[in-house]
């Protein structure tokens, strides 16, 4: 059997237009209702694409009754704009990717799912069983896998100690490199360099800047980033993907919050 790309994977690779956004949603944190009205706000915003997923708290129901909330409500949308002859179907396109815990938390209705390695972690329960328990499931189901390496660095909070990960420090360059290679060689398409949700501090721009030296890979960066200063930070240093977590989640407001994203968004990229 011969493998090509999937229509998800070609997306995220697609770096044309520079660094993109993707908003992470935790169904451990909000209802599936609360969780389509931010994506909504953030698509209208300029993100890119929607994570779904958790470290603790996430199950198959959770998870699966949030992407299909999520679902609903960016084709409502999509429809919506195609009636609108000022606006752009093409601008609503934001996959919904989920970003797993473990094999516990999966959706059928999905578009993708980032199938991970945690690569500094010391349980072979990251490295290998939890993708393991969840492939059957995946085969079935028909979601599209992207294959990606996960590398966690300080601070790394929850999912540092939940994923029992050896962290990489600041000034720890040759590691994360040779970390990329290692994805780089494993076939990996995707390298994501977190620094966990809530981080006191983002992933050091001197990390980003050795990983995205040593690897071809589209290369995510998530954990700690609060404002566009420090997406902007990221995007200089090398990432396609900058992802926010706590940000989204600290607004119910949906105007609120796409004004707060646009804004992002523009120092992002400026
Ligand atoms: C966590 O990288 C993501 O997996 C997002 O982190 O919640 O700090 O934005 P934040």
């Amino acid at each position: 059997m011969t493998s090509t790309a999937g229509p998800t994977l070609r997306y995220v690779q697609n770096t044309s237009d520079g660094t993109r956004h993707a908003i992470l949603i935790d169904p451990a944190d909000q209802t599936p209702e609360m969780a389509a009205k931010r994506c909504v706000a953030a698509v209208s915003a300029g993100s890119k694409m929607v994570l779904v997923g958790g470290s603790t708290g996430t199950d198959m129901k959770n998870v699966h009754n949030t992407v299909v909330a999520i679902r609903e409500a960016l084709e409502l949308v999509r429809w919506a704009s195609t009636q609108d002859s000022g606006s752009y179907e093409d601008s609503w396109t934001a996959p919904i990717v989920l970003f797993p815990a473990g094999a516990a938390a999966l959706s059928s209705a999905a578009d993708g799912i980032t199938f991970m390695m945690l690569m500094n972690s010391t349980s072979t329960r990251f490295l290998i069983d939890e993708q393991f328990e969840g492939a059957p499931f995946i085969r079935q189901a028909g979601v599209e896998t992207l294959p990606m390496g996960y590398i966690v660095c300080a601070p790394g909070g929850r999912v540092g100690k939940v994923g029992e990960a050896t962290l990489i420090e600041k000034g720890d360059e040759d590691r994360v490199s040779a970390y990329a290679m290692t994805a780089q060689a494993y076939g990996f398409q995707l390298l994501y360099l977190e620094a966990g949700s809530g981080a006191a501090t983002p992933v050091d721009a001197g990390l980003i800047a050795a990983a995205r030296e040593a690897c071809n890979l589209t290369l995510i960066v998530g954990g700690g980033i609060r404002d566009g200063a420090a997406a902007k930070r990221a995007a200089a240093a090398g990432a396609d993907w900058v992802i926010t977590g706590n940000l989204t989640e600290s607004f119910d407001d949906a105007d609120e919050l796409q004004e707060v994203l646009k804004d992002f968004i523009g120092e992002m990229n400026s």
